[in-house]
C-alpha cells in the first residue's frame, strides 16, 4: 500500500493540473500532442547519449497500443532522494522534476530536456519504468496519471545499462490514439542525422515493421538525403571547428534549385526560427563569396556585390551548434530561436575561414557557384527594374487586362486588411461575390482544376491563365522575384468544396503557393477556409456542423429538426456562407505554415510529384478512410 503524505499530495496536484491544461504543457491533444508524449521521452535518451554514455535507441509500438522508448545509457540513478522518495518516484512525478532536479551528485543535462517525463506520466493511464543500472535491474510503475502502482523494486540482475520506458495514454485526453510510424521514423532519422555515434531502431509489433537508422556521415547524409531529388553542383562541403566555447558543425552544398534551404539545430534541438548562429553563417558565406568573386575578376569594379539572397540560391545547409548551458539563450514565443549573441561571431569566423580556404582550394567548384551567383544577381536587378516600371504604371495594364472579368476586387484599397477568397469554379464564385463584404474581400473564382505546378514545366506553368491571373492579382510576382512587401491582400483564402475534388484542387493551390510564393506562406498570409458540412434546421433557429462526429452529437439529443448536406459551396445561399466561412468574427480559418522545411519538401515531393509508389505507401499509411465519406483517391 502507498501511503500518501503531505509532500505527495502536492505531487498529485501538480500533475492533476497537467490533466486539466493539457494543451498547456504539450501544445495540444490531436496527433501531434499524443507524438509529443514520445519526443519528451526520447529527448531524455538523447540527453545521454549527448553526454557521451550510450549508442543506441529503441522505440516500439507495442500491441496494446502502449509505446517503449529504450536506451543503453547509464540507467536513471535508483538510490534514495532527500524527499524520501526513490529517485524515480521523483522523476516521474514531479512536475518540471528535470530541469531543477539535484540529488547528491546528480544533474539533468541538455538545459531544455529532461523535464517531461512528469508531464507523460499525468496524460499517461499507465506507464512503467525499468532500469538497468550497477548489475541489476529495478522496476517501479504507475497508474491513472502518476500515482505509484507498484514502488521501485529490484526485479532482477543484468550485465548491461539503460532506462527502458513503456506508457499507455489516457484515452479521455487523446481522441486518436494510434501511433504514427512514419512520423517516429522521421523524427529518429533527424537524431540519427545529428548524432554519429547513435543508431535508432523502431519497430512496430502490430504492422510488422522495423527501421534502423545510423549514419557514420552525420551532417553531410543529412544534406545529401535532403538534396537527393535535385542535381547538386559539388560534394557536400562539411565544415567543423570550435569558437568561444561553441562548437560549430555545417554542412552544405548548392542545386540546380532556386530555393534555399537552412536547417539549424542547437545542441540537437531545432532552432526553426533561426536566430544568432544563421545569421553569423549567412554573414560567413556572402563575405567568402564576394570576396573571392572579387579577388578572381569574376565580380568587376563596376559590378555591385552579391547579396544574400544571391549567394544563398539554391544552398542546402544544415548548422549544428553545441553551445554550453550557461550560454544558452532562446527567443519568440516558442523559443525556436537562438539568442546567444557570442554565436554569431563563432559561425561567422568558423565558417568564412573554411569556406575562404575551400574555394581556393577547388577552383572548379567555385566557379561552378558564382556563375550561378551571378546569374541570380542578373535575375534579381532585372526583376528589381521590372517592378520599378510596373509601379510607374509601364506594365499595369497587360495586368489589368488579365484580370478584368474575373476578379471581383474589394472597394477598399489597403492592402493591409483586404482578402482575396479564391473560389472554386463560377457557381461557388457567384455565392462569395454575394455573400463578402465588398469593403474589403475579394472574390477570385478559378475554372476547374489549375495545373499541377510540380510537374508541369515552367513554360507550362506560366502560359496557364488561371495561374496568371493568381500571380496578377496578389500583385507580389513569384519565384524568386517575389516580394511580399508588395502582396495586394493580407489574406489569401482558399476556399473550395468541403469534398474530396475541393481537397484536391486545395493540394494544387497550395503546392503552386509552396512553389512560386514560398514567403506568402512564412509570413503567415496563406489560409483555408473552412466552409461547414451540415445544417441542422429546427424552425426558428439553425446550427452547423463541421464534422460527422459534431452531427452526431447534436441529432443524438435532438428530434425534429431538417437536415442538409451541402455538397458544395455553389449549394449554400449567401447567408450562410457568409455567417460560417467569411465574416471574419464568426470564422474558422486555418493559417497554412511549414513546420518543418525538410519534410513540407520531401511530402509536396512525395504527394504531388511523378512517382505514384510512394504516395501510395504515404497514403494508405496516414489517411483514416471512412465508407461514409464515400471517397475515390485517383493516384494518377
Ligand atoms: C527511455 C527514456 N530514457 C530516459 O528517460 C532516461 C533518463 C536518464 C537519466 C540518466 C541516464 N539515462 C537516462 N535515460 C542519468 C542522468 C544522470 C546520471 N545518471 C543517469 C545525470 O544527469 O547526472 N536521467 C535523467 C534524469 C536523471 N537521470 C536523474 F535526474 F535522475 F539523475
Amino acid at each position: 500500500m502507498v501511503k500518501y503524505d503531505e509532500n505527495s499530495i502536492t505531487i498529485l496536484e501538480g500533475l492533476e493540473a497537467v490533466r486539466k491544461r493539457p494543451g498547456m504543457y504539450i501544445g495540444s491533444t490531436d496527433k501531434r500532442g499524443l507524438h509529443h508524449l514520445v519526443w519528451e521521452i526520447i529527448d531524455n535518451s538523447v540527453d545521454e547519449i549527448i553526454n557521451g554514455y550510450g549508442n543506441k535507441i529503441t522505440v516500439r509500438i507495442n500491441k496494446d497500443g502502449s509505446i517503449t522508448v529504450a536506451d543503453n545509457g547509464r540507467g536513471v540513478p535508483t538510490g534514495m532522494h532527500k524527499s524520501g522518495k526513490s529517485t524515480p518516484e521523483v522523476i516521474y512525478t514531479i512536475l518540471h522534476a528535470g530541469g531543477k532536479f539535484e540529488t547528491a551528485g546528480y544533474k539533468v543535462s541538455g538545459g531544455l530536456h529532461g523535464v517531461g517525463a512528469s508531464v507523460v506520466n499525468a496524460l499517461s493511464d499507465w506507464m512503467e519504468v525499468t532500469i538497468l543500472r550497477d548489475g541489476k535491474i529495478h522496476q517501479i510503475k504507475f497508474k491513472e496519471g502518476g500515482k505509484v502502482a507498484s514502488p521501485l523494486k529490484e526485479i532482477g540482475t543484468t550485465n548491461k545499462t539503460g532506462t527502458i520506458v513503456t506508457f499507455m495514454p489516457n484515452s479521455e485526453i487523446f481522441k486518436n490514439l494510434s501511433f504514427s510510424y512514419t512520423t517516429i521514423c522521421e523524427r529518429m532519422q533527424e537524431s540519427a542525422f545529428l548524432l554519429k555515434e547513435l543508431t535508432c531502431e523502431i519497430e512496430d509489433v502490430i504492422d510488422n515493421k522495423k527501421t534502423t537508422y545510423h549514419y557514420d556521415n552525420g551532417l553531410i547524409s543529412f544534406v545529401e538525403y535532403i538534396n537527393d531529388d535535385k542535381t547538386p553542383l559539388h560534394k557536400v562541403i562539411s565544415i567543423s571547428g570550435t569558437k568561444n566555447n561553441i562548437e560549430v558543425d555545417v554542412a552544405m552544398q548548392y542545386t540546380d534549385s532556386y530555393n534555399e534551404n537552412i536547417i539549424s539545430f542547437v545542441n540537437n534541438v531545432k532552432t526553426i526560427d533561426g536566430g544568432s548562429h544563421e545569421v553569423g553563417f549567412k554573414t560567413a558565406i556572402t563575405k567568402a563569396f564576394n570576396e573571392y568573386a572579387r579577388n578572381n575578376n569574376m565580380l568587376k569594379n563596376k559590378d555591385t556585390n552579391f547579396e544574400g539572397t544571391d549567394a544563398r540560391e539554391g544552398l542546402t545547409a544544415v548548422i549544428n551548434l553545441k553551445i554550453p548551458e550557461s550560454l544558452l539563450q532562446f527567443e519568440g514565443q516558442t523559443k525556436g530561436k537562438l539568442g546567444t549573441p557570442e554565436a554569431k561571431p563563432a559561425v561567422e569566423g568558423v565558417v568564412y575561414d573554411a569556406l575562404k580556404y575551400y574555394l581556393e582550394e577547388n577552383r572548379e567548384v567555385s566557379v561552378n557557384i558564382l556563375e550561378k551567383m551571378v546569374k541570380s544577381k542578373t535575375a534579381r536587378e532585372a526583376a528589381r527594374k521590372a517592378r520599378e516600371e510596373a509601379r510607374n504604371g509601364k506594365s499595369k495594364k497587360n495586368e489589368a487586362r488579365n484580370i478584368i472579368g474575373k476578379l471581383t476586387p474589394p472597394q477598399g484599397r489597403n492592402p493591409k486588411i483586404n482578402e482575396l477568397f479564391i473560389v472554386e469554379g463560377n457557381s461557388a464564385g457567384g455565392t462569395a461575390k454575394n455573400a463578402r463584404d465588398r469593403k474589403f474581400q475579394a472574390i477570385l473564382p478559378l475554372r476547374g482544376k489549375i495545373i499541377n505546378t510540380l510537374k508541369a514545366t515552367d513554360a507550362d506553368i506560366f502560359k496557364n491563365e488561371e495561374i496568371n491571373t493568381m500571380i496578377n492579382c496578389i500583385g507580389a510576382g513569384y519565384g524568386d522575384n517575389f516580394d511580399v512587401k508588395d502582396i495586394n491582400y493580407d489574406k489569401v483564402i482558399i476556399m473550395t468544396d468541403a469534398d474530396d475534388d475541393g481537397a484536391h484542387i486545395q493540394c494544387l493551390l497550395l503546392t503552386f503557393f509552396y512553389k512560386y510564393m514560398r514567403e506568402l506562406i512564412e509570413q503567415g498570409h496563406l489560409y483555408i477556409a473552412m466552409p461547414p458540412l451540415y445544417k441542422i434546421d429546427y424552425g426558428k433557429t439553425h446550427e452547423y456542423c463541421w464534422t460527422n462526429e459534431e452531427l452526431k452529437e447534436i441529432t443524438d439529443k435532438k428530434s425534429n429538426y431538417k437536415l442538409q448536406r451541402y455538397k458544395g459551396l455553389g449549394e449554400m445561399n449567401p447567408g450562410p456562407l457568409w455567417e460560417t466561412t467569411m465574416d471574419p468574427e464568426r470564422r474558422n480559418l486555418i493559417r497554412v505554415n511549414i513546420e518543418d522545411s525538410v519534410l513540407a519538401n520531401k511530402r509536396v515531393n512525395v504527394l504531388m510529384g511523378d512517382v505514384v509508389e510512394p504516395r501510395k505507401e504515404w497514403i494508405n499509411e496516414n489517411v483514416e478512410f471512412s465508407l461514409e465519406d464515400d471517397f475515390a483517391i485517383n493516384l494518377k
